[in-house]
Protein backbone atom coordinates (compact mmCIF):
# COMPACT_ATOMS: atom_id res chain seq x y z
CA UNK A 1 0.00 0.00 0.00
CA UNK A 2 1.06 3.54 -1.02
CA UNK A 3 1.62 5.81 1.88
CA UNK A 4 -0.04 9.16 0.82
CA UNK A 5 2.40 11.54 2.31
CA UNK A 6 5.82 9.55 2.48
CA UNK A 7 5.02 8.07 -0.88
CA UNK A 8 6.62 4.73 0.10
CA UNK A 9 4.77 1.46 -0.17
CA UNK A 10 4.32 -0.17 2.87
CA UNK A 11 6.07 -3.55 1.11
CA UNK A 12 9.24 -1.59 1.29
CA UNK A 13 9.06 -0.61 5.02
CA UNK A 14 11.36 -3.49 7.62
CA UNK A 15 10.32 -3.01 11.36
CA UNK A 16 12.66 -0.61 12.13
CA UNK A 17 12.98 2.82 11.20
CA UNK A 18 15.56 5.54 12.39
CA UNK A 19 14.02 8.78 11.64
CA UNK A 20 15.74 12.45 11.79
CA UNK A 21 14.89 16.11 11.28
CA UNK A 22 16.93 17.13 8.12
CA UNK A 23 16.72 15.37 4.51
CA UNK A 24 20.18 15.80 4.11
CA UNK A 25 21.13 13.96 7.61
CA UNK A 26 19.09 11.22 6.04
CA UNK A 27 21.08 10.90 3.05
CA UNK A 28 24.15 10.92 5.31
CA UNK A 29 22.71 7.77 7.58
CA UNK A 30 21.96 5.99 4.43
CA UNK A 31 25.53 6.63 3.25
CA UNK A 32 26.78 4.12 6.49
CA UNK A 33 24.19 1.52 5.09
CA UNK A 34 24.71 -2.18 2.98
CA UNK A 35 21.80 -2.06 -0.07
CA UNK A 36 21.02 1.43 0.21
CA UNK A 37 17.79 2.14 -1.67
CA UNK A 38 15.89 5.82 -1.70
CA UNK A 39 12.09 5.24 -1.64
CA UNK A 40 11.08 8.75 -2.32
CA UNK A 41 11.54 11.98 -1.50
CA UNK A 42 8.69 13.73 -0.96
CA UNK A 43 8.20 17.36 0.92
CA UNK A 44 10.46 17.22 3.59
CA UNK A 45 10.33 13.49 4.16
CA UNK A 46 13.46 11.64 2.49
CA UNK A 47 13.02 7.84 2.97
CA UNK A 48 15.81 5.15 2.25
CA UNK A 49 16.16 1.47 3.11
CA UNK A 50 19.11 -0.91 3.39
CA UNK A 51 20.95 -2.87 6.25
CA UNK A 52 23.82 -2.08 8.54
CA UNK A 53 25.38 -5.05 10.42
CA UNK A 54 22.89 -7.26 8.25
CA UNK A 55 19.67 -5.56 9.72
CA UNK A 56 16.97 -3.98 7.43
CA UNK A 57 16.01 -0.72 8.53
CA UNK A 58 14.28 2.72 6.61
CA UNK A 59 15.66 6.04 7.18
CA UNK A 60 13.16 8.76 6.78
CA UNK A 61 13.41 12.51 7.07
CA UNK A 62 10.38 14.26 9.25
CA UNK A 63 11.23 18.01 9.32
CA UNK A 64 11.05 20.20 12.21
CA UNK A 65 8.11 20.22 14.39
CA UNK A 66 5.70 18.26 16.15
CA UNK A 67 2.53 18.10 13.64
CA UNK A 68 4.71 17.04 10.48
CA UNK A 69 6.70 14.85 12.40
CA UNK A 70 3.56 12.65 13.27
CA UNK A 71 2.61 12.37 10.13
CA UNK A 72 5.79 10.60 9.57
CA UNK A 73 5.77 8.74 12.40
CA UNK A 74 2.20 7.46 11.75
CA UNK A 75 3.23 6.46 8.17
CA UNK A 76 6.09 4.47 8.82
CA UNK A 77 4.02 2.85 11.78
CA UNK A 78 1.03 2.23 9.10
CA UNK A 79 3.52 0.82 6.70
CA UNK A 80 5.18 -2.06 9.10
CA UNK A 81 7.72 0.04 11.21
CA UNK A 82 7.52 -1.46 14.91
CA UNK A 83 10.91 0.52 16.71
CA UNK A 84 11.45 3.82 15.98
CA UNK A 85 14.80 6.02 16.87
CA UNK A 86 15.06 9.75 16.63
CA UNK A 87 18.49 11.17 16.21
CA UNK A 88 18.21 14.74 16.32
CA UNK A 89 19.33 17.98 17.93
CA UNK A 90 18.59 19.54 21.32
CA UNK A 91 19.05 22.35 23.27
CA UNK A 92 20.84 22.24 26.62
CA UNK A 93 19.80 23.46 29.90
CA UNK A 94 23.11 22.73 32.17
CA UNK A 95 26.22 23.72 31.49
CA UNK A 96 27.30 20.53 32.36
CA UNK A 97 26.04 18.97 28.95
CA UNK A 98 27.50 21.85 26.26
CA UNK A 99 27.23 21.42 23.53
CA UNK A 100 28.79 17.89 21.54
CA UNK A 101 26.84 15.96 24.52
CA UNK A 102 24.38 13.26 23.61
CA UNK A 103 21.54 12.94 25.68
CA UNK A 104 19.15 9.50 25.74
CA UNK A 105 14.99 10.93 25.99
CA UNK A 106 13.47 8.61 28.16
CA UNK A 107 10.70 10.64 28.35
CA UNK A 108 8.97 14.04 27.54
CA UNK A 109 7.33 17.04 28.33
CA UNK A 110 4.36 17.70 26.74
CA UNK A 111 4.36 21.42 25.69
CA UNK A 112 3.46 20.47 22.38
CA UNK A 113 0.25 21.66 21.07
CA UNK A 114 -0.43 18.13 18.74
CA UNK A 115 -0.21 15.56 21.52
CA UNK A 116 -2.95 17.75 23.25
CA UNK A 117 -4.91 16.43 20.29
CA UNK A 118 -3.98 13.06 20.33
CA UNK A 119 -4.66 12.34 24.26
CA UNK A 120 -5.78 13.86 27.18
CA UNK A 121 -4.07 15.54 29.58
CA UNK A 122 -1.34 13.80 32.05
CA UNK A 123 -0.78 10.94 29.52
CA UNK A 124 2.90 10.67 29.64
CA UNK A 125 5.06 10.68 26.68
CA UNK A 126 7.73 8.10 27.04
CA UNK A 127 10.80 6.09 25.62
CA UNK A 128 10.79 2.06 25.70
CA UNK A 129 12.83 1.25 27.71
CA UNK A 130 14.86 -1.46 26.07
CA UNK A 131 15.16 1.42 23.04
CA UNK A 132 16.01 3.52 25.37
CA UNK A 133 18.39 1.48 26.92
CA UNK A 134 19.93 -0.03 23.88
CA UNK A 135 20.63 4.06 23.02
CA UNK A 136 22.14 4.90 26.02
CA UNK A 137 24.81 1.72 25.74
CA UNK A 138 25.55 2.26 22.46
CA UNK A 139 26.23 5.80 23.39
CA UNK A 140 28.65 5.26 26.15
CA UNK A 141 30.63 2.67 24.07
CA UNK A 142 31.21 5.23 21.32
CA UNK A 143 33.71 6.43 24.90
CA UNK A 144 33.83 10.52 23.62
CA UNK A 145 32.29 12.87 25.18
CA UNK A 146 29.13 13.38 27.57
CA UNK A 147 26.48 11.05 27.79
CA UNK A 148 23.29 11.26 29.58
CA UNK A 149 20.07 9.67 29.99
CA UNK A 150 16.90 11.88 31.47
CA UNK A 151 13.68 13.88 30.77
CA UNK A 152 13.17 16.55 27.75
CA UNK A 153 11.72 18.88 26.56
CA UNK A 154 9.38 19.39 23.41
CA UNK A 155 7.78 22.17 22.98
CA UNK A 156 6.54 24.06 19.31
CA UNK A 157 8.14 27.48 19.19
CA UNK A 158 11.89 27.88 18.08
CA UNK A 159 12.24 31.28 17.84
CA UNK A 160 10.74 33.37 20.72
CA UNK A 161 7.35 35.38 20.47
CA UNK A 162 5.92 37.48 23.05
CA UNK A 163 5.11 34.69 25.24
CA UNK A 164 8.29 33.24 26.88
CA UNK A 165 8.41 29.46 27.92
CA UNK A 166 9.28 28.73 31.43
CA UNK A 167 12.98 26.98 30.46
CA UNK A 168 14.05 28.09 34.31
CA UNK A 169 10.59 26.04 35.41
CA UNK A 170 11.67 22.79 32.92
CA UNK A 171 15.38 22.53 34.18
CA UNK A 172 14.61 22.90 37.70
CA UNK A 173 12.27 20.21 37.69
CA UNK A 174 15.03 18.30 35.93
CA UNK A 175 14.71 18.11 32.77
CA UNK A 176 18.13 18.12 30.25
CA UNK A 177 17.45 19.91 27.39
CA UNK A 178 14.33 20.71 24.84
CA UNK A 179 13.76 20.22 21.25
CA UNK A 180 10.85 19.90 18.93
CA UNK A 181 9.52 16.32 18.29
CA UNK A 182 10.05 13.63 20.46
CA UNK A 183 6.39 13.64 22.87
CA UNK A 184 5.09 13.37 19.81
CA UNK A 185 7.09 10.23 18.44
CA UNK A 186 6.39 8.81 22.09
CA UNK A 187 2.94 9.49 22.12
CA UNK A 188 2.26 8.53 18.44
CA UNK A 189 4.10 5.23 19.22
CA UNK A 190 2.24 4.44 22.72
CA UNK A 191 -1.27 4.96 20.42
CA UNK A 192 -0.11 2.54 18.02
CA UNK A 193 1.35 -0.01 19.94
CA UNK A 194 4.94 0.14 18.66
CA UNK A 195 8.51 0.98 20.50
CA UNK A 196 10.23 4.25 20.21
CA UNK A 197 13.35 6.33 21.64
CA UNK A 198 15.39 9.19 20.73
CA UNK A 199 18.97 10.26 20.84
CA UNK A 200 20.08 13.98 20.47
CA UNK A 201 23.27 15.70 20.04
CA UNK A 202 23.17 19.19 22.06
CA UNK A 203 23.43 22.30 19.92
CA UNK A 204 24.02 25.23 22.73
CA UNK A 205 22.31 26.03 25.14
CA UNK A 206 18.67 26.87 25.32
CA UNK A 207 17.98 29.38 27.88
CA UNK A 208 20.34 32.25 25.34
CA UNK A 209 18.48 34.24 22.64
CA UNK A 210 18.26 32.12 19.67
CA UNK A 211 18.42 34.74 17.26
CA UNK A 212 21.71 36.05 18.51
CA UNK A 213 23.56 33.28 19.62
CA UNK A 214 22.28 30.12 17.90
CA UNK A 215 25.12 28.33 15.78
CA UNK A 216 23.84 24.66 15.04
CA UNK A 217 26.79 24.42 12.28
CA UNK A 218 29.94 23.73 14.55
CA UNK A 219 32.47 20.71 13.94
CA UNK A 220 31.57 20.00 18.02
CA UNK A 221 28.26 19.52 17.26
CA UNK A 222 28.71 17.52 13.68
CA UNK A 223 30.75 15.19 15.74
CA UNK A 224 27.85 14.85 18.40
CA UNK A 225 25.44 14.44 15.12
CA UNK A 226 28.35 11.63 13.83
CA UNK A 227 27.67 9.69 16.92
CA UNK A 228 24.64 9.48 17.86
CA UNK A 229 24.22 8.36 14.51
CA UNK A 230 26.77 5.57 14.98
CA UNK A 231 25.16 4.81 18.77
CA UNK A 232 21.39 4.35 16.87
CA UNK A 233 22.50 2.28 14.33
CA UNK A 234 24.24 -0.07 16.89
CA UNK A 235 21.30 0.08 19.18
CA UNK A 236 19.47 -0.99 16.13
CA UNK A 237 21.57 -3.74 15.90
CA UNK A 238 21.57 -4.94 20.15
CA UNK A 239 17.29 -4.47 19.30
CA UNK A 240 17.83 -6.97 16.63
CA UNK A 241 19.31 -9.68 18.19
O1 LIG B 1 13.97 19.41 17.32
C1 LIG B 1 14.37 20.67 16.96
C2 LIG B 1 14.15 21.02 15.53
O2 LIG B 1 13.75 19.93 14.75
C3 LIG B 1 15.81 20.86 17.25
O3 LIG B 1 16.41 21.29 16.08
C4 LIG B 1 15.48 21.47 15.03
C5 LIG B 1 15.52 22.86 14.55
O4 LIG B 1 16.80 23.16 14.07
Amino acid sequence: MLMPILQVNSEDIPEYAVVCGDPKRAEVISGKLDDVRELAFSREYRTFVGTYQGVKLAVTSHGVGSPGAAVCFEELIRAGAKTLIRVGTAGSYHADIPAGSLVVSTAAVRTDGLTRQLVPDGFPAVADSEVAEALYESALSIGEGVVRKGITVTLDVFFNGVEKVPHQKYKAAGALGVEMEIAALYVVAAIRGVRAGAIVAMDGFADADLAAEYDPNTNVVADAVEREINAALQAVVKLAK
